[in-house]
């Protein structure tokens, strides 16, 4: 019988521990299916995270190291300097990335470190039950916020991809998501072309995914991909917003 669909060789057989209806495991399945159709699996190095993708060395059917928490940027950047031939990548979520590890992705983004950082904004703490993170929206609640992110107490929402873009090492920065089959291809895309560009010398590489957490969001996964529609897509517009090869950057 013809096999028309498969797992990707780039994924692990270990079954994935994430929620129903998490977007991580679809996340996991775009970078692994982009660095197989690079050809690059085998000479990839990724740096898991701490949080909900904490396990994800166990899912990638490539090297893979585990960072403290925030720290897989500085991680990557030594494993990079002393293997420069290898395709370095960070996978991270928003608590890991834009709150402990702000320090860890401006510096490397600064350098131009020649890394690609996988960037998974769900809005909240995920593994730690729920707790307000920089990327939480104006309104919306979490456990360290039950009346709602209040922005006159902690500010408003960070745009990492717009943050990091007006760095002079950043050569690549897109902001996607994984809600339907047509932001998905996109997702695609641009995971492939910030490897690629990697590849190419061309500086630091990141793309942003906005994903749901049903889970600590109190919602079924489609009210969470509707609620990300409404509020999440309208505040973090989805695109380039930068890009070394093309004129007429965002930033
Ligand atoms: C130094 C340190 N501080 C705090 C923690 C606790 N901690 C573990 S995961 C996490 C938040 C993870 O959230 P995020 O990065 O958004 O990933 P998600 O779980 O949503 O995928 C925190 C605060 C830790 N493990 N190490
Ligand atoms: S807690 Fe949220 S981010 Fe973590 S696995 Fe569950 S749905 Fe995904």
């Amino acid at each position: 019988m013809a096999i028309i669909y498969a797992k990707s060789k780039g994924l692990t057989d270990k079954p994935m521990h994430y929620c129903p209806g998490c977007t991580h495991g679809l996340v996991h399945k775009l970078v692994a299916e982009s660095l197989v159709e690079l050809g690059e699996l085998e000479n990839a190095v990724g740096v898991a995270p701490v949080g909900c993708a904490g396990y994800a060395y166990d899912y990638f059917n490539c090297d893979m190291q585990q960072a403290a928490h925030g720290r897989a940027p500085a991680v990557a950047t030594g494993i990079k300097r002393v293997l420069p031939d290898r395709t370095v990548f960070t996978y991270q979520g928003d608590g890991d990335l834009a709150a402990i590890g702000t320090a860890e992705i401006v510096h490397a983004a600064m350098r131009g470190e020649k890394i690609t950082t996988i960037f998974i904004n769900n809005a909240i703490y995920g593994m730690t039950g729920g707790q307000m993170a920089p990327t939480t929206m104006v309104g919306q609640r979490a456990t360290t916020a039950p009346w709602g992110r209040d922005p006159s107490q902690c500010g408003s929402p960070i745009r990492m991809a717009e943050l990091l873009s007006t760095l002079d090492g950043t050569a690549y920065a897109e902001r996607v998501t994984v809600v339907d089959i047509p932001h998905l291809n996109r997702a695609k895309r641009a995971i492939q072309k910030a490897l690629f560009l990697q590849k190419e010398n061309a500086g630091f590489t990141f793309v942003e995914v906005l994903s749901i957490c049903p889970t600590n969001w109190g919602m079924d996964p489609a009210g969470a991909i509707d609620w990300l529609k409404g509020n999440m897509i309208p505040y973090y517009p989805l695109g380039v917003v930068k890009d070394c090869r093309r004129e007429g950057n965002v930033v």
